[in-house]
This record gives C-alpha cells, structure tokens and sequence, in this order.
C-alpha cells in the first residue's frame, strides 16, 4: 500500500483554485451575431456592435449569485479578438463596437477587479482565421497573443486550452508545452485547463456531470495532447494516477455556449443549476458555468433570474450545519487541515448533542495530503439498529449526497476502502430548501 507521502496532491495553485467552487464562463463572439456555435473565420468584423455592453452588470450578477471567477473567451475558434491584439486586425479594433477602440477584455477584467473575483481567459488555439494556421509561425502567433494577455491584464487566474477542433480543420501541431512554459512564466499563480491540464482537466463531457467516482489524479502519456484523451477516463480519474489532475465542469446555462435568441425559452431552470451543484461541486469538481452575453452585450433576463433564484436554494439549503452541534469541532470547523483519521473497517460514530432532521450530507477530505477513500459506509442510528444512508465511493475535495429525511443523533462512517487512513476533514449535514 501507497504511504501518505507517495500520494500526489495539490499544487497551492489547485488547492486554492479547488476551494473556489463555483466559476463562470463568459462565450462571446462573432458567434453571437451570427447564429453559430462555430465561425468559420470569414465574419466579418463590422458585425460585432454590442451597443449596450456593460462589463460591470455582467460581474456584479456572478458575484451576487456566488461565482468566484470569470473567464472570458479572449478568442474563440473563428480567430475574432475581443482585444485589440497587435498581430491581427482581426479583432474588436476593425468593429464598430466603441469606434474600434474598445478593448472587451480589459473591461471584463477590471470589472472583476472591482467586484472582487477573480479573472481568466480562453485563447482557442484553433484560429480558422489567421493566415499562418497550420504552420509553426502560428505558434509563433499564438504565443505572442498569450504574452499581450498575460502581460496587460493584471494577475491571471486561469488560462483555458480548448482542445476543440473540426476533424476536417488544417492539420495543426500545437506547441502546447512551449504555450504552458509562457503561462508559467508571466503568470505563476494562474493554473491551466485542458484535457491533460497541466493544472485542471476536462470532465470529459459539457452536461455538467462528474463521474460519482471521482478521482483528482490521473495518468497522462506523452501522445495524450489535449482533445486527444478519453473522455470517459477523464470523467473518473485514476486512483493510480500519478499526476494530481482534478477536474473542471464546464456546462452551459443555455443549449449552445453563444448566445441564440431562439434558445430563450431553453434557459437553465434554478433546480436544474441546483442539480449542477450537486453533480459537479459535490462530486470533487468545480463548476464552471456558462452564461454568454447576448447581441446587446450584456446577460439575457431569464439568464439572470434563474441565476439569483439558484444562489438563494443553495444558500437556504447550507445555511445551518447541524452537525455543528458535534462537540468535535475538528469536522465542522470549515479547515481541510483539522481532521479525523479513519482507517479501513474500523467504524467511527459522530455523537451529536440532539437529535437532527436533514436530508443533504456534505463529506470533504483533507486534500492536502492526497485524495485516499476508495468505499465509505454512511450510517445512521434509528434507535435500535444502524441503518444505510449511503454506500458510497470517492470523496475528495467534497462529496454531496442527496439522502431521504432522516432523524437521529449518531452517525457512523466505516471506510471500506482507501489508499491509506483517509483525513476526514468536514462532515456537514442539512435540510435541503424546499425549493430544490
Ligand atoms: C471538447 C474538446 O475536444 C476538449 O478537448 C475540451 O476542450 C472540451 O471541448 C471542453 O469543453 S470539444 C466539445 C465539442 C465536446
């Protein structure tokens, strides 16, 4: 068996990305005026004018409704910038938006600033546009617009590779490790998404669910450069991993990742968002939510309704922990780093000074020191027997369970499973809002 020490674990980068939880993607475009999911790279410029455009209502919506951070597409696969990049004309500088001399990114980003969250960027690397494409001066390219990027817009929290690519596209070969050395470089605090990460991966599918199993490490083989990887291995992880890798889910609050007026009627719904929560957050993940501006540049009514109606049935349901009531503060003080070592089938019960009504658990390990619970028992005492709340697997950063109304004083959890004792750090239990 694997000791403590041999276990990977985060980065102060990935831990402190971890704990944000919940973040959001602003998709953002030609696209937008276009109808399409995918440009092509032959818009034209003159057709981006979001007359009404307005950074700081955008951010003051995530930060009221609970985002921690916002990434921006800078660039998506039809090549368009959102700033005025010197290596293309491509760009928000050739559109009528503020007479060419807007710069999206830059507004975006001091909105954030302003608003106290953090900020990001997605650069496609796949640009149908610039005429090097295909070529190795594209890399040259590309990574003069991340140097623009990473230089001119303060401290950068998360810079996203999207391994995304038509199979019928100009064959291309990345230069994805000189691109990560450059991030490094400019910008040593920031992490960087992609398939293979190097910091945080791709879920493996954009519906907003992690694996129940959920692995925060995994193994990574030199022919696995980003959209080449499984997405079903990404999905679960590897409890073998060697690499700590956790993953991002990435879902969109609408059918398409750009704004379509025809899908206002196909808005997330809040106990839909709710359900995100759980499928991501609550299984080892982070949320990275979606909500693409419309024509006018700024979020869609409905967008936004069900955004604060989503925050308000997360708060309501995780207001009270009433395991607090515990008198072992160490697993409800909200600290990874206070824990309870549980070793394999030895039963650890949690007393609580009353009896409690609740429907939600919330487990979270230490992560610091690795992630290690293979199979747990959850149960409860009905006043004559232990009886089942949850057979489950992984816990990780935190694990959400939605279980039946239960009463009782005692909780015992035995682990089945792990890779060494696991650090059980947090146990919280709560009565779901009736509104999810
Ligand atoms: C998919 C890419 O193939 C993958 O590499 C990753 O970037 C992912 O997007 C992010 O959502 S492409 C998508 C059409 C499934």
């Amino acid at each position: 068996p694997l000791r403590a020490q041999d276990l990977p674990v985060p980065s102060k980068n990935q831990l402190k990305w971890q704990k944000l939880e919940t973040t959001a993607f602003i998709h953002f475009t030609v696209n937008t005026y276009t109808g399409k999911e995918w440009g092509d790279g032959t818009e034209r410029p003159e057709i981006f004018n979001p007359v009404n455009f307005d950074a700081r209502k955008m951010i003051k919506v995530l930060k009221e409704t609970g985002f921690k951070m916002a990434i921006i597409t800078a660039k998506h696969h039809d090549g368009f910038c959102l700033w005025p990049t010197a290596y293309t004309a491509h760009s928000v500088k050739s559109s009528p938006w503020k007479n060419g001399e807007g710069d999206m990114v830059k507004e975006i980003e001091q909105a954030c600033r302003e608003y106290d969250i953090q900020f990001g960027f997605y650069l496609s690397p796949w640009d149908q546009n610039h005429p090097s494409y295909g070529t190795s001066a594209y890399n040259t390219f590309y990574k003069n617009q991340l140097r623009e990027l990473l230089t001119n817009y303060g401290e950068i929290a998360e810079v996203w590779f999207d391994g995304a690519k038509d199979k019928k596209a100009i064959d291309m070969e990345y230069d994805f490790n000189g691109y990560w050395d450059i991030v490094r470089e400019l910008q040593p605090n920031a992490v960087m998404f992609s398939d293979v990460g190097p910091d945080v991966r791709w879920v493996g599918n954009e519906k907003g669910i992690a694996g129940e199993t959920m692995w925060s490490t995994i193994d990574v083989k030199p022919e696995n450069a980003p959209g080449k990887m499984s997405p079903a291995y990404l999905n679960v992880g590897d409890p073998n991993g060697k690499l700590w890798i956790p993953t991002e889910t990435d879902v969109s609050i609408r059918p398409g990742w750009f704004y379509h007026e025809k899908e206002d009627d196909k808005v997330r719904s809040a106990q839909n968002l709710v359900d995100l929560y759980y499928t991501s957050v609550g299984r080892n993940s982070v949320l990275l939510l979606n909500i693409p501006p419309n024509k006018e540049g700024l979020f869609a009514e409905q967008d936004v309704k069900n955004l604060y109606e989503y925050r308000s049935i997360l708060d309501e349901t995780f207001d009270r922990n009433l395991a607090k009531t515990d008198h072992n503060g160490s697993l409800t003080d909200g600290a990874l780093e206070s824990y309870i070592s549980l070793h394999t089938n030895k039963p650890f019960v949690v007393t609580l000074s009353e009896k409690v009504s609740f429907d939600r658990v919330s487990l979270q390990e230490n992560i610091t020191e690795g992630q290690k619970n293979e199979e747990a028992l959850l149960e409860y005492w009905d006043g004559t027997a232990w009886t089942l709340l949850s057979d489950l697997t992984t816990i990780g950063y935190k694990r959400l369970l939605r279980v039946p109304l239960t009463t009782t004083d005692k909780i015992r959890i035995t682990v089945k499973k792990s890779k060494s004792p696991v650090q059980l750090a947090e146990l919280g239990l709560y009565k779901a809002s009736a509104r999810e």
